[in-house]
């Protein structure tokens, strides 16, 4: 490709003093060869290609602020000025909302013709969606930092895209391991880019609780200060807490704050000794062991604590979900599990949120537009669908991206499997559980849990590529999906992976390859 014709001519013409654009054709790329991850509903090729260069223009009438950032990315690593125009001319990139656009409150519509890019959808997250596909349709110099000298094509066709779950979400447990804004962050530029929409943050367990809460001030003080291992905890002022969910909201990600009680308590335990059946703090925890705590759920000021922690929370949360774990209250017995969790639920409808819970809260009546969070009892997500839940999916042997890739693996656990690429990527969450189907599964939801994940390489190692595979299983439907192929794109994702400086796990079961010289005229 590098020495056709065309190239030729253009290599002339980049010699002489008049520019020939017009005279030389742009090359004919396969719209439909190109790698996008997650795999679009329907991808139609034109055959022929669009150039981004020093003449084009970007109209965006609708003043669409995730166009702004794509922008300065393209001006940044194009040098192009890319200047703003009213109207449309025939070298123009245009984004535009679309009411009338039948591709969901999330999908978009992408046209590259030869004279022009129209990205338009029904909302600015649609925009979005289609930016994020955008991107992969450029070189991959697009995700660097600095001016590269190179043709911009972009492959010619019609791209209609919308996703086949409404929640396609990430955990991250900054509770066993605390992690800075600064790392949150990273952590939501990397995911946004897979059409992630959603990030549950674990803000409380045995070993740190990692919100300010104002009336409680012992919470994060004391029950902040250290975490697994020992080494100094930390937390979030609610000031940073909100700037994580302003930030997140850039990326059109919606962050759901999990405090998990009744069991997981223990911080909570050993920074207000009133919360505890003897009256007595306990001690902090820097171990692992899971369900040795619980609150004296027969006590009235832990229902006053809980009020007003759900309260200050949900006043800085516009995502519509708070989550109250539930989970592995070994040491509460089900007659006080049960109404605990029903009235820990209505404070949490009271505050305007809708309850999410880990699979075990199915055993209490729940409310209405509540979401039974499934990770590993079948039968207690039945339970939530036969009480008309939602079930959000992340079944531990699949979904846990703490689990090991393999017995090798310098980090993570195994306790539900060892879960290579292949594994996570090849299930299907409306065929996991019989009797639930997909009209009772809100979506599905990536967590990873920090045992033993200390720092942003940990992070990166475990999440990636495994993430990579999730986020389809939630954007596109089964029947386009298919590990062969899958395993190829991935392959050739690696560029991008790279150039994002993306700790990855080089897993041998992906053919990981550069892109070839062809494939980088036909990105
Ligand atoms: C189970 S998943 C837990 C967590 C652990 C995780 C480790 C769930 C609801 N509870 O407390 O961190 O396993 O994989």
């Amino acid at each position: 490709m590098k020495y056709t014709f065309p190239s030729i001519l253009a290599f002339i013409c980049m010699l002489s003093f008049f520019s020939c654009n017009e005279d030389v054709p742009n090359p004919a790329l396969d719209l439909g060869k190109t790698i996008i991850i997650p795999q679009p509903l329907k991808v139609e090729s034109t055959g022929s290609s669009f150039q981004i260069n020093s003449g084009t223009t970007v109209q965006n009438l609708n003043n669409i602020k995730a166009v702004d950032g794509f922008v300065a990315q393209l001006k940044k690593t194009s040098g192009f000025n890319l200047e703003s125009t009213k109207t449309s001319n025939e070298n123009t990139i245009s984004f535009s909302l679309d009411e009338a656009s039948e591709m969901g409150a999330e999908g978009y519509t992408l046209d590259i013709t030869d004279t022009q890019i129209n990205l338009s959808a029904k909302t600015e997250h649609g925009i979005f969606n289609g930016i994020q596909t955008l991107r992969q349709l450029l070189p991959t110099e697009f995700e660097g930092e600095k001016p590269e000298n190179i043709n911009w094509y972009v492959p010619s066709g019609k791209i209609s895209d919308k996703p086949e779950y409404a929640y396609r979400g990430s955990m991250l447990d900054v509770a066993r391991h605390f992690f800075e804004v600064k790392d949150v962050k990273r952590v939501i530029d990397l995911i946004a880019q897979y059409k992630i929409n959603t990030l549950h943050l674990h803000l409380t367990d045995d070993q740190g609780w990692r919100i300010e809460i104002k009336s409680w001030p012992n919470l994060t003080t004391h029950g902040g200060s250290t975490q697994v291992g020992g080494e100094a905890g930390g937390f979030y002022t609610q000031e940073q807490y909100k700037d994580i969910v302003a930030y997140a909201a850039t990326k059109f990600i919606t962050i759901v704050p999990e405090v998990d009680m009744p069991g997981h308590t223990n911080a909570a335990l050993a920074s207000y000794p009133e919360l505890n059946c003897d009256g007595k703090a306990t001690k902090l925890y820097t171990g692992t062991e899971v369900g040795f705590s619980t609150f004296c759920t027969s006590k009235e000021v832990v229902y006053k604590f809980i009020d007003d922690v759900i309260r200050e929370i949900s006043e800085m949360t516009p995502g519509p979900y708070f989550h109250l774990g539930g989970d592995e209250s070994h040491v509460t017995e089900m007659k006080d599990y049960i109404p605990f969790i029903e009235r820990t639920s209505a404070i949490v409808n009271k505050y305007g949120k809708q309850v999410m819970g880990w699979d075990e809260i199915a055993h209490a009546k729940l409310p209405a537009n509540s979401t039974v969070h499934y990770w590993n009892k079948a039968e207690n997500a039945k339970m939530g669908v036969e009480q008309n839940a939602k079930v959000l999916i992340s079944p531990a042997t699949k979904a846990y991206l703490d689990m090991q890739y393999d017995s090798t693996t310098r980090i993570g656990l195994h306790w539900a499997a060892y879960v290579e690429v292949d594994s996570a990527y090849m299930w299907e969450p409306s065929e996991l559980v019989e009797g639930i189907t997909k009209e009772n599964i809100l979506g599905v939801e990536s967590p990873l849990w920090s045992e033993t994940v200390v720092n942003m390489d940990d992070i990166e190692y475990l999440v990636f590529p495994r993430l990579i595979a999730h986020s389809e299983i939630g954007w596109t439907p089964s029947k386009f999906r298919n590990w062969e192929n899958f395993k190829v794109r991935l392959g050739k994702h690696k560029d991008r992976l790279e150039i994002q400086n993306v700790d990855y796990y080089p897993s041998k079961l992906v053919p990981w390859a550069p892109l070839t010289k062809v494939e980088v005229d036909n990105p």
